[in-house]
This record gives C-alpha cells, sequence and structure tokens, in this order.
C-alpha cells in the first residue's frame, strides 16, 4: 500500500540515501532517470502533516514563484495520496553552517563574497513581496560552484497587503530572531529579515552567535537588549556594518536597499550587488527545447508550450535539468532510463508488480507525449544484480521484525539484504546489557535486532513553544552544559507541534513507512557497495571530515564507541558508521560518525553529519565527543 506512495516518484527518480530528517519531511539525495542529474528530494508526510499541511502548500507556492541563482530550484512536485515529494537542486556543498564550523570562521573576504550572494537571495525575495523569516547558515547549501543557495520556505509569507503590512506569527530559530518578533509585537517581515541577516553575518565572521547563553531566556534577555561582544579580529567596517543590521529598533535598521551598494559590500567589487534573477523562465532555452522535442516527437511549438506551462511536473524538470546540465558544459541530451526488470531496475514497484512495470512510452506528465530515441545517450547497462532480485529483498524486509519507532529513525539507512550488519546499541538506561566495547574488529556478519529502547520522542519546537515555556524557565545553573544551551529542536516550527494524538499516529505511521522506506532504498542500485567493504570507506579530505593520526579503523571506532557511551549518546553501527542520537529532554540530535580512510596514505578520518537537530547544539556535541577521543 505504502510502497504506492513511492512509485509514482520512482517512475522518474532513482532514489538514493537520506541526508536529513526534521519533523514531518525527510530529504533524500536521488538521480534523475532521463538526464541523469542529481536532485535532492523531499518527502513529506500528508498524515503526520495533518493541520500544517497548508504550510508545504506555502512554501511550494512560494519556490514556485521564486526562480534566483541563489535560491534552491525547484524543479518538480509530485504528489500522492500520502506524501508530497518536493524535487530540488542539489548542492553537493552542504550548508553553510557545517562549512563555517569547520573553518572555525571565515575571512572578511569569504564572507563577503558569500553575504553578497545572501543580500542579493534577500533583495529578490523581497522584491517579490516575501519574507523568509528562518534565515540561518543551515538554510543556505553550498553548490557545486561554491555558490550559495536558499532552502527551507516553510515559513516564509507573503502579506496581503505586500511586505510593508504587519505579521504576527512568531517564527524561526530563537538565536536568528528579530527582537520585536520574540516580543510578540507586529512586525515587517523585511526588517526581521534584517536583523536575521545580521546574525548571520556575526555567526560567518566570528563562527559562533552574538546573542547566545545557557538558556532560551538568556537569548532573548540577550536579543532585546541587542548587546553583543565585538571579538577583535572583526575589522571597523565589519563592526559598523553589524551594528546598522543589529538595530533592535527596527526603524533604525538598515534597509536591503541600503545593503546593495554598501561600502562594506562593495570592498574589492566595482558593482553593488545584483540581485535581479538571472534564472528567468520565461526565455527557454533553444537547445533544451529542441532535445525535448525530439524526445517526446513533438514539434518545436508545441513542446514550448508544455514547457511553458510550468506545472513542476516531469516536463518542467526535465528541462530544468538538461538546462543546469548545459550550464555545467556536459551534452543536452536525454537518455533511456535504466531497465526495469531484475534489480537493475530503478522502479522497484514495478518490479514488484510486472504487470504494471512503467514503460518508456509510458511515462506519466509525457502520458500524452509519444518518445523516440532520436539524440538520445544510451548509458551502459545498469550493472547486474549482485544479490537477491527485489521480490525476495522485499520478503525478508517484511519478515524482520518491525524495530521501535526510535531504532527505525536511527536506522534510516541503507541496508543490504545479504550483508546484514552488526548493529550495537549504547543507551543511557541499559549501558550493561550492550557492551558496546565488543569486537568492532572483524565485524563478523551478525543479524542483531537493535535493542533501543522505546523512548519517547517529544521534541521542543521553535519560538511559540519557547513562549510557552518563559513563565516556566528552570533558571539559570539548573541543567547540564548541553541541555541548557540552545534548548529547541530549530528544525521543526511550532505549527508542527501537533495534537498528541496526532503526534502518536504521526510515531506508528513513521515507523511503518521507514522501513518500507528502507526497502525502496535497498533496491537502488549503487547503495549496496557502502556496506559491502570490509574496511572503511574511502573519502576525499573534505570540511566534514576531522583527520587523525591513527591507522588502526577498529581503534579509532572503539574509542569513539566508548566516548558515545560516556556521554550517553545512543548510536547504531554499521560498517565504520556510527549513527548517532543523543537526547535531553526535550531537546534530540541525530547525527553519524563515520571513520573512513583518507587519501593512499592510510591516514583515517572521521566524517561528521548532522541529521536533525540544533546545529549549534550538534557543533559543541560533536566537539566535545572528538575532542574526547584520542586521535
Ligand atoms: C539539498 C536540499 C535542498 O537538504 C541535512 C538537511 C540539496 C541538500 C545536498 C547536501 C549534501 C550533499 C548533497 C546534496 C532543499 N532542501 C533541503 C535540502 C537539507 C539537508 C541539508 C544537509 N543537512 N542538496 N543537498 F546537503
Amino acid at each position: 500500500m505504502a510502497l504506492g506512495d513511492y512509485e509514482e516518484i520512482l517512475k522518474y527518480y532513482e532514489l538514493h540515501e537520506t541526508i536529513g530528517t526534521g519533523g514531518f519531511a525527510k530529504v533524500k539525495l536521488a538521480r534523475h532517470h532521463l538526464t541523469g542529474e542529481k536532485v535532492a528530494i523531499k518527502i513529506m508526510d500528508k498524515i503526520a502533516l495533518g493541520d500544517d499541511l497548508p504550510r508545504v502548500k506555502v512554501e511550494i507556492d512560494a519556490m514556485k514563484n521564486l526562480s534566483h541563482q541563489h535560491i534552491c530550484q525547484l524543479y518538480h512536485v509530485v504528489e500522492t495520496r500520502k506524501k508530497i515529494f518536493m524535487v530540488l537542486e542539489y548542492c553537493p556543498g552542504g550548508e553553510l553552517f557545517d562549512y563555517i564550523i569547520s573553518k572555525d570562521r571565515l575571512s572578511e573576504q569569504e564572507t563577503r563574497s558569500f553575504f553578497r550572494q545572501i543580500v542579493s537571495a534577500m533583495a529578490y525575495i523581497h522584491s517579490q513581496g516575501y519574507a523568509h523569516r528562518d534565515l540561518k547558515p543551515e538554510n543556505l547549501l553550498i553548490d557545486g560552484n561554491h555558490n550559495l543557495k536558499l532552502i527551507d520556505f516553510g515559513l516564509c509569507a507573503k502579506p496581503k497587503g505586500g511586505l510593508d503590512y504587519c505579521l504576527s506569527t512568531c517564527c524561526g530559530s530563537p538565536a536568528y530572531a528579530a527582537p520585536e518578533l520574540i516580543q510578540g509585537k507586529a512586525y515587517i517581515g523585511s526588517e526581521a529579515d534584517i536583523w536575521s541577516m545580521g546574525v548571520l553575518l556575526y555567526a560567518l565572521l566570528c563562527g559562533f552567535l552574538p546573542f547566545d547563553d545557557d538558556n532560551v531566556m538568556g537569548v532573548f534577555r540577550k536579543i532585546m537588549k541587542g548587546k553583543y561582544s565585538v571579538p577583535k579580529w572583526l575589522s571597523p567596517s565589519s563592526a559598523l556594518l553589524l551594528s546598522q543590521m543589529l538595530q533592535v529598533d527596527p526603524k533604525k535598521r538598515i534597509t536591503v536597499n541600503n545593503l546593495l551598494s554598501h561600502p562594506w559590500l562593495m570592498q574589492g567589487y566595482s558593482d553593488a550587488v545584483q540581485w535581479q534573477s538571472k534564472c528567468t523562465l520565461a526565455h527557454l532555452d533553444e537547445d533544451c527545447v529542441a532535445e525535448l522535442s525530439v524526445f517526446h516527437q513533438q514539434s518545436r511549438e508545441s513542446m514550448l508550450e508544455l514547457i511553458s506551462q510550468w506545472k513542476y511536473d516531469q516536463i518542467s524538470a526535465t528541462y530544468l535539468l538538461l538546462h543546469s546540465k548545459k550550464g555545467r558544459g556536459k551534452g543536452v541530451s536525454l537518455r533511456v532510463p535504466p531497465p526495469l526488470k531484475g534489480h537493475g531496475s530503478t522502479t522497484p514497484p514495478a518490479a514488484l508488480k510486472p504487470d504494471q512495470a512503467v514503460t518508456q512510452r509510458e511515462m506519466p506528465g509525457c502520458s500524452q507525449l509519444p518518445t523516440v530515441f532520436g539524440s538520445m545517450e544510451f548509458p551502459a547497462a545498469s550493472s547486474a544484480p549482485e544479490e537477491s532480485p527485489p521480490e525476495r529483498l522485499i520478503l525478508k524486509a517484511h519478515k524482520k521484525k518491525q524495530p521501535s519507532s526510535h531504532a527505525a529513525e536511527l536506522e534510516d539507512r541503507e541496508l543490504p539484504p545479504s550483508t546484514p550488519v552488526t548493529r550495537k546499541v549504547s543507551s543511557k538506561q541499559d549501558e550493561n546489557k550492550e557492551n558496546n566495547r565488543t569486537q568492532p574488529a572483524g565485524r563478523k556478519r551478525q543479524q542483531l535486532e537493535a535493542q533501543v529502547p522505546n523512548t519517547p520522542f517529544q521534541r521542543c519546537t521553535g519560538l511559540a513553544f519557547l513562549f510557552s515555556i518563559f513563565t516556566n524557565d528552570p533558571g539559570e545553573g539548573t541543567e547540564s552544559l548541553l541541555s541548557r544551551s540552545l534548548a529547541v529542536d530549530s528544525d521543526l516550527h511550532p505549527a508542527q507541534v501537533g495534537s498528541s494524538q496526532r503526534k502518536r499516529k504521526a510515531k506508528i505511521f513513521g515507523s511503518l513507512e521507514r522501513g518500507l522506506d528502507k526497502v525502496i532504498t535497498m533496491l537502488t542500485p549503487g547503495k549496496k557497495r557502502r556496506y559491502t567493504r570490509d574496511g572503511p570507506r574511502k573519502l576525499k579530505a573534505h570540511y566534514n571530515v576531522t583527520t587523525t593520526q591513527l591507522f588502526n579503523p577498529d581503534q579509532v571506532l572503539s574509542d569513539i564507541m566508548a566516548v558515545l557511551t560516556q556521554k550517553h549518546v545512543e548510536y547504531v553501527l554499521s560498517g565504520y558508521s556510527l549513527c548517532c542520537q543523543w537526547e535531553q529532554g526535550m531537546v534530540s540530535l541525530a547525527f553519524e560518525l563515520e571513520v573512513c580512510q583518507l587519501g593512499a596514505a592510510g591516514a583515517l578520518g572521521v566524517r561528521r553529519r548532522r541529521l536533525r537537530g540544533d546545529a549549534w547544539l550538534y557543533k559543541r556535541l560533536v566537539e566535545d565527543i572528538l575532542s574526547s577521543c584520542q586521535l
């Protein structure tokens, strides 16, 4: 039944790993069959969303209206009975947040280059009557050309009377929230965005937040006062710009118009920031239209008309991805989707139900269009299955005991069916039972059931919630260091906190869905390799990788696991990858640590990746873990 929810998206895309989860959405990497281009797919569950469904519609509408060189491009929206899939631009550089923390802080020059792009995107958004309202380095991704792309328009607003009209919803992340917003006053969206941009600029130049405290109450107090420290490395011109942006009185705050040619932004540049969109969809690329016309045996005119409808369907996606491919100097050619039969197929549901197999000529969204193979690329046939055919995989997966939702959450990984992984779980409740120090070496292949306690998965969500705990604040100095840092999971919006009934429902469905999701991903060729190796993966040095002086991967893994246990971090081990979860009270974090090999010399590294939870809290925890290891 639920496989049917994925059936539609699998017609067009090959799904790969999950790179983020938060609230009722998860983000998966994927590849578009026809163009071979990589994409990111945001997957939302309609049942779990419940009353918050309109928020997704707001995001989709905004992204359809906004097309800009520094805004993540929406390619395709697929809606099924239970799911909404948003197919988005692929940004392999990951979050700006991780980039900042990997370098401690950025130079003024690099900050300027990034900040000009942020100003460009925000000026454009404001010119279109929108306010973003959740600007933070986690919502800026780095693309393949090291340019920024703004994501997450779920909290954006377009006041009916224009952007000068007041808004009243308090949203976004506390650390980036403008004073007028946290006071619950009516506010102007663009003015609040400028404040957040000031906080962001500070984080880029300093590597930490201007208004931070051990508890949220303290953060709010500092924001309201507008007092922050000016580290000695800040140039006078940087300090001046920050002071113009971080004005408590919104009327005294600099405007986006004044930022465009601000002396600080102009240093080393001859032109003011160009904010107009370079991605106008009005003019269509002739080569891309021609390729689509040949592919679908349509006249150029009718193809032009079909593309111009911008329905964010398979036609829009194919055109936009072809155009992006051309922009990277690649050939403008469409290819035949991989074969549908057997394990090499990227359409598991079709493989499951051969009678319903989707053929090239039946591609939805193109159903009215015939297909020829004129100028198409014929890729090498997909590699033959190494293991069992998909049908068997499904059976195996169904037989497996359903893990608790907690375990399933941790376990949204791609597990090849014939390569059971060693899974060890450390939990604060049950430390002795699961001795995590046992033989990481040798990693005998055993199928274990994860003994993850079914702990409640409550999450504190956004500013509205914080207001409600404002009065119940435990006071300073009563909690541990980590729990006293930002006590909020900033991935969620207040509106995402549903009734307990809905949350329970979401949890049950979530658990089943995740199991199924795993099955779907298991069927995707290419993902098997990761876990069939005996040693750690070879990775290039990347800013998300901490280098070590060590050469024994099992020793590094043991060391990390010992520290995780000591710090009450739960984990699931799979190969040399540790999927970690930490929670304290209402706050939870999920992240991955992987021992990897760097280059031929054999030196080891530890790759880290945040999956869910507040970015700054994650930074502190992972820094604490890695500095406690004997790396
Ligand atoms: C997106 C993306 C686009 O990701 C967890 C949340 C686009 C992500 C990406 C990447 C790393 C490598 C390759 C691709 C639109 N909305 C959300 C998106 C959210 C995740 C970012 C990473 N942290 N490309 N990528 F991030």
